[in-house]
C-alpha cells in the first residue's frame, strides 16, 4: 500500500544531497567541544581517585563514537585497577558510595544512582556545560561496540553523515528514546550500518567477517566473541569492494528509507551487522517482535525487545512517512527543516 515514488531528477538528488551534507555540518561537534568532554573526563577521574584510588574512566558512546551531537551525553565507564569483572551486589554498593562521593563535587548537580537497571549508573548533571552525563561499572561490551561503530564511521565519510541524519529524523519523529520505549540511537546506528553493507555494491564490509586464515579469532570478553579487523589503513586490499559504492549520501538517504520499507521483510530477517549472509528470526528464536536487532557482539540481545506493538507502527509509519517526504521532488527542503534550534 505504498505510494509509488516518482523518477528523481539529478537536481532533486542534489537537493537531498545538500540536505544530508547540511545535516552533518550543523550537528556534528567541533574539535572544540570534543576536547571539553576529555577535560570533564579528567577532572572526575582525579576527583574519583580521592576514594576509589585505583579507579580508571573512560568516555564511550557518541562522545567516542564519531556520531556525537553537541549535547549527547556523556557516558562514561569506570573500572579499578587490578580487578577484571565486578559482581553485582559490589556494583551496587560501588554505584551508591561514587553517588556520594559525586555529590560533592562543586561542579555537579542532579546526582542519581540507578541500581535497578540491567546496568547499574549514577546520573550527574554538569553545570558549566549543561551536559548530562552517567558513570557505569565495568561496561565492557560497550566499549567494544563504540569502537566497532568508531571504526566503520572512519571507513568512508557518508557513514558519518547518513548515521546523524538518522539520528536527526528519529529524534524529529519521536522514535528515537529507549527510555520511553522507542529504539536508542545505538540500535538506529546498527540500521544503518546494516544497509550499508547490503547495499550492492556495498558502502562498508562485514569487520567481523575479515580475518587472517580460515578461522574467525576469538577474543573473548563476558562470554562473547569481540573480534573484528581493526587495521583500516589495509582495508583497500583486505577487502575487494572497497570504494565500488560511488552513491551520494542523498542517494543512500532515500536508498535507505526505501530499504525499510520496500526491501526488508521485517518479519522474516533481523538486523545483523556481524555477518553479510541472511539470518532470519526463526534461526534466532526471535519470531514474536517485527523489529528484531541483533547486537554485533550480545548475540543473545535484541534491540527490538523492548518495542510495543503500537510504537512499532509508529516507527514503521515514520519510515514510510520519511520514504514519501525524501522521495517526492521539491525544489528545496523548507528552511527549519533540520534546523539545529529547532
Ligand atoms: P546519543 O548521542 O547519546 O543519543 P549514544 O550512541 O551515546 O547516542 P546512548 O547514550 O544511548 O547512545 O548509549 C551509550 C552507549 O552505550 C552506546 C552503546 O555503546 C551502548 N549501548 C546503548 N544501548 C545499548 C544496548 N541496548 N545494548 C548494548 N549497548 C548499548
Ligand atoms: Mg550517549
Amino acid at each position: 500500500q505504498l505510494d509509488p515514488l516518482p523518477t528523481l531528477t539529478p537536481e532533486f538528488l542534489n537537493v537531498l544531497n545538500k540536505v544530508c551534507e547540511q545535516c552533518y555540518t550543523d550537528f556534528a561537534p567541533d574539535e572544540l567541544e570534543v576536547g571539553v568532554r576529555e577535560h570533564i573526563l579528567q577532572d572526575l577521574e582525579t576527583f574519583v581517585k580521592r576514594q576509589f584510588a585505583g579507579a580508571r574512566l573512560q568516555l564511550f558512546g557518541s562522545s567516542k563514537n564519531g556520531f556525537g551531537f553537541r549535547q549527547s551525553d556523556l557516558d562514561i565507564c569506570m573500572v579499578l585497577d587490578g580487578q577484571d569483572t565486578i559482581d553485582d551486589v559490589d556494583c551496587i554498593t560501588i554505584i551508591e558510595s561514587l553517588a556520594r562521593l559525586l555529590k560533592k563535587h562543586p561542579g555537579l548537580k542532579n546526582i542519581l544512582p540507578i541500581t535497578t537497571a540491567k546496568v547499574p549508573i549514577v546520573k550527574f548533571y554538569h553545570v558549566r556545560t549543561g551536559l548530562e552525563g552517567d558513570i557505569s561499572l565495568y561496561n565492557t561490551l560497550a566499549l567494544h561496540n563504540t569502537h566497532l561503530l568508531a571504526s566503520y564511521a572512519a571507513i568512508d565519510r557518508r557513514v558519518k553523515i547518513l548515521c546523524y541524519v538518522m539520528k536527526v529524523f528519529a529524534k524529529m519523529c519521536d522514535i528515537g528514546d529507549a527510555s520511553r520505549g522507542s529504539l536508542s540511537s545505538y540500535a538506529y546506528t546498527l540500521m544503518v550500518l546494516f544497509f550499508l553493507q547490503q547495499r550492492n555494491p556495498p558502502v562498508i564490509p562485514v569487520l567481523q567477517e575479515i580475518y587472517d586464515g580460515t578461522k574467525k579469532p576469538e577474543v573473548l570478553v563476558d562470554g562473547w566473541n569481540v573480534y573484528f579487523f581493526h587495521d583500516l589503513k589495509t582495508l583497500p586490499s583486505r577487502w575487494p569492494q572497497y570504494g565500488k559504492n560511488t552513491e551520494t549520501v542523498g542517494e543512500l538517504w532515500l536508498g535507505l528509507l526505501r530499504f525499510y520499507t520496500e526491501d526488508f521483510d521485517f518479519r522474516e530477517h533481523v538486523v545483523c551487522i556481524r555477518q553479510h549472509g541472511r539470518l532470519t528470526t526463526f534461526n534466532k528464536q526471535w519470531t514474536s517482535k517485527y523489529i528484531v536487532i541483533e547486537d554485533p557482539f550480545d548475540l543473545n540481545h535484541n534491540l527490538g525487545a523492548g518495542l510495543s506493538r503500537k510504537m512499532t507502527n509508529f516507527i514503521m509509519k515514520a519510515f514510510i512517512n520519511g520514504r514519501t517526504v525524501f522521495g517526492t521532488p521539491v525544489k528545496a527542503f523548507p528552511p527549519y527543516f533540520f534546523d539545529p534550534e529547532v
